[in-house]
């Protein structure tokens, strides 16, 4: 097999050069991405067409060097999948219908939620087939607590206040919805590694905001399942963790949930970051507005992010997704950086 150095990474195995990815890579500050998106009429058919989403999984690594291409679609898919309506409105986000404590015990009952993700599995076999082998192939989903806060609240929310409430004023129900979220996970997870996938990582992406109860029962455990339930299937599945936010949690997060590798969000001091086990795989994490304002200080934390994971595995990456504002040329030279030195 093909040495694919962000594959072996996330696997343990230091590299002489990091490789690298960016989250969010394929997006809005790409002019080949908006052409595409223009065409379409809403953002999810272009997650459900397989020739357009290879399309623009593909357009980031044909101008830059990176090591890995993530599927393209979204973490929202699946509560689309378990039949509650997602809609994307231009500059707004997505909006959903919110679940009440009722209506959770009746997703994902009308229709076989894999069936309704087909399309997106049969993205990743065609990426599979298109991509050099040198090149990992991510595939993902959004993690069980942070999907469940756009369920709950219907939006994307600074504080995520409808969701805990909601967890703690209706706790069978809340319990039952992370319920039909991980078991949902397990199954896309699978599929996607059974239709080509090398890595797959959880987005947390609203680890914060959590006291550590909360943090153990909506994001260690419902991670913890999904690593589990999948490797019980697929065993070994290289898993890359993202629980952003999760600061003083993210040593228990990483020993607890069994992930292979760390994503580390740009909040997190990299002398922190630095003391969480040295076997452990760390990946990040640029502020992605330094990409945006590029020159010395982007040329200058590179050298710094570089050198406190020295003497891990290391992939570099944003500490989170790449903003539509960022000028090409200074992703292009942060790749350059990155290969060349
Ligand atoms: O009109 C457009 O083009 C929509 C913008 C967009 C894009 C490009 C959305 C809407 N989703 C995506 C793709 C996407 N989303 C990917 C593709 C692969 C790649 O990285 O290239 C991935 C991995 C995601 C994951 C995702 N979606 C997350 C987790 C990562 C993160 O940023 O924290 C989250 C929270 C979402 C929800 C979502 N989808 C879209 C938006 C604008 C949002 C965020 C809404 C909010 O801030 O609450």
């Amino acid at each position: 097999m093909t040495h694919k150095p962000l594959l072996a990474t996330v696997l343990g195995e230091k590299q002489k050069r990091p490789p690298i990815w960016i989250m969010r890579q394929a997006g809005r500050y790409l002019p080949e991405y908006r052409e595409i998106r223009a065409k379409t009429k809403n953002f999810l058919e272009l997650c459900y067409t397989p020739d357009l989403a290879t399309e623009v999984t593909l357009q980031p690594l044909r101008r830059f060097d990176l090591d890995a291409a993530i599927l393209f679609s979204d973490i929202l898919v699946i509560p689309d999948a378990l039949g509650q309506s997602v809609r994307f409105e231009q500059g707004e986000g997505p909006v959903l219908d919110p679940v009440s404590a009722e209506s959770i015990a009746g997703l994902g009952m009308k229709k076989d939620p894999l069936e309704h993700l087909a399309p997106v599995l049969e993205t990743v076999r065609r990426l599979r087939a298109a991509l050099a082998p040198e090149k990992t192939l991510i595939g993902f989903c959004g993690s069980p607590w942070t999907v469940a806060t756009y369920m709950i609240g219907g939006r994307g929310s600074s504080d995520q206040a409808a969701a805990r409430l909601f967890a703690l004023r209706h706790p069978e129900a809340f319990a039952a919805l992370l319920d039909v979220l991980v078991e949902t996970s397990i199954n896309y997870l699978v599929a996607q590694f059974e239709a080509g996938a090398d890595v797959v990582q959880l987005f947390e992406s609203w680890a914060l905001n959590l006291d550590d109860q909360a943090f153990t029962s909506h994001v260690i455990e419902p991670n913890r399942r999904i690593v589990d339930g999948v490797r019980a299937r697929v065993p070994n599945a290289p898993i890359i963790g993202f629980p952003r936010g999760a600061a003083g949690n993210l040593a228990r997060y990483a020993a607890e949930t069994g992930v292979n590798a760390m994503g580390i969000d740009y909040a997190t001091p990299l002398s922190f970051a630095g003391n969480l086990p040295k076997t452990l795989p760390l990946q990040g994490n640029l502020d992605p507005l330094r990409l945006v304002a590029g020159g010395r200080q982007l040329d200058d934390r590179i050298d710094a992010i570089l050198a406190a994971f020295a003497d891990r595995p290391h992939i570099f990456n944003l500490g989170h997704g790449i903003v539509p504002e960022t000028p090409i040329e200074h992703v292009a030279r942060l790749v350059d950086r990155l290969k060349n030195g």
